[in-house]
């Protein structure tokens, strides 16, 4: 490893007002969670505990503060008026399907948050990032403003990040941030080739999924790289298999993960495998790529769905890496087999470790989509917030604070309840001072 350079996973902070409403088509998790009553707390409570672990692990490990719901700017934005309380009492009466979508605690998925670059693949030598406009799903499509406010409240020090407004709200450009996004090289530090995927070419739409919606297109992908100085020798574009969408793998990290030089990813992934064959031959690789490639007859695309084999985090240094991975990978017998012989290979995956995401998971989110990953330097981290970093002091600091504030159920009908909406408030204003972010969130500015 070039010494001076490590990774640091960012896990997004699981809300208050974390609940199942059934948002999200494609994700099946979603879909069967619908109306279903939530957990806030333990949901919190596993998020931190599961972000806890990998830095007791020797990981480098940040928070990011959820977003303020209900998003009662854009419920009057639909037409609901008067006070707060009145747009959330007419909106739970008339539509409450809006409110649930202005209501959603998905910006707990920060692998959604943005595409970041790090300063060695970009030619200012910055690092830079994209916030996500997640215009595929509407109750998502309102996170990218905030998200670019808690991006530079942490990612401070505009010596070192650079940020760039999201891209334009058009289908051509729609866009799911990291989770389509893989890096690989060899080595923290040095430079990468950057793997794209999308969903969709919208010049080329006949490859498109039938059943479910391409969440990312090739277009978005290509602005990114652009905007992030990325040498076009350095990016690459895959498509993913429309099959695979249709099967409930609505983003690239349902069904493959990279880290370093180890490719980890299914066999029906890609609509044309033999694309590989351009990451095999990048010179970033230098001829060390490692495929590791699931084949159907051992782990089925349903599998890997159901068990999200693919959304754990692969960490770690070339030739010793770890995998986090939701204990559900452990239940389903095919994919606990799997990882089992794949520790007892020549793989550079060596360890597993299996972490209780039910929460998250109950709405199609891994450990992997719990996390943003933004590989830096010690001058570089100087220039993150400092509350923003998980020590000891601060996870027991926000584990009192989820005690504190968090309902242990929640249903969608609860979110008629003007009481949660002044719970989360004062929650969220609390949580501000805790890490440190200054006022980022829209009832902060009155
Ligand atoms: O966008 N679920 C999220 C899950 C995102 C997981 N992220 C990654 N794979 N990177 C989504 O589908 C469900 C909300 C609800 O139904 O209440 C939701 O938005």
């Amino acid at each position: 490893m070039s010494t001076n350079y490590f990774e640091a996973n960012f896990d997004g902070l699981v809300a208050p007002y974390h609940n199942y409403a059934g948002l999200a088509p494609g994700n099946l998790a979603s879909q069967a969670s619908a109306n279903k009553a939530s957990n806030p707390k333990a949901a919190a409570l596993e998020g931190l505990k599961k972000a806890k672990f990998v830095r007791d692990l020797g990981f480098q490990q940040g928070i990011l503060a959820p977003q303020a719901r209900a998003d009662v700017s854009t419920l009057k934005q639909l037409g609901f008026y008067g006070s707060e309380q009145q747009v959330i009492a007419q909106a739970a009466k008339q539509a409450p399907h809006l409110l649930a979508n202005c209501y959603s605690a998905s910006s707990m998925w920060t692998a959604n948050a943005a595409t970041v670059t790090p300063s060695c693949d970009s030619r200012d030598g910055k690092i830079h990032f994209t916030p996500a406009n997640l215009l595929s799903q509407f109750h998502r499509s309102i996170e990218a403003p905030t998200t670019a406010k808690i991006l530079q409240a942490t990612f401070k020090d505009a010596h070192y990040f650079s940020h760039h407004r999201p891209l334009p709200m058009h289908p051509d450009f729609s866009d799911e941030g990291a989770a389509n996004h893989n890096r690989l090289s060899l080595g923290y530090g040095k430079s990468g080739l950057n793997v794209f995927v999308y969903g969709i070419d919208q010049q080329n739409p006949s490859l498109a999924p039938k059943r479910y919606p391409a969440r990312q297109t090739l277009m978005a992908s290509q602005t990114i790289a652009r905007k992030h100085q990325i040498n076009p020798q350095q990016a690459i574009y895959l498509q993913q298999s429309a099959q695979v969408i249709d099967q409930g793998v609505f983003h690239n990290d349902v069904i493959s993960v990279a880290n370093q030089n180890v490719f980890f990813y299914h066999e029906q992934a890609f609509t044309d495998p033999s694309q590989l064959q351009l990451i095999e031959h990048s010179p970033q690789l230098n001829g060390q790529l490692e495929l590791i490639k699931v084949p159907q007859d051992k782990v089925t695309v349903e599998q890997a769905v159901a068990s999200y084999l693919f959304n754990t985090q692969l960490i770690g240094e070339k030739g010793n890496m770890t995998l986090i991975a939701p204990t559900q990978c452990y239940d389903i017998l095919p994919v606990h087999q799997y990882l089992e012989e794949l520790k007892a290979s020549n793989a550079s995956i060596n360890h597993v470790h299996y972490v209780e995401v039910k929460q998250s998971m109950a709405n199609g989110g891994g450990p992997a989509c719990l996390r943003l990953r933004v590989e830096m330097n010690q001058q570089q981290a100087q220039g993150v917030n400092s509350g923003s970093w998980l020590t000891d002091e601060n996870y027991l600091a926000l584990t009192n604070w989820v005690e504190k504030h968090y309902r242990d159920h929640l249903t969608p009908a609860d979110l008629a309840d003007f009481e949660l909406y002044l719970e989360c408030q004062q929650a969220l204003d609390e949580l501000t001072q805790i890490m440190g972010l200054g006022s980022i969130y829209p009832f902060q500015q009155n």
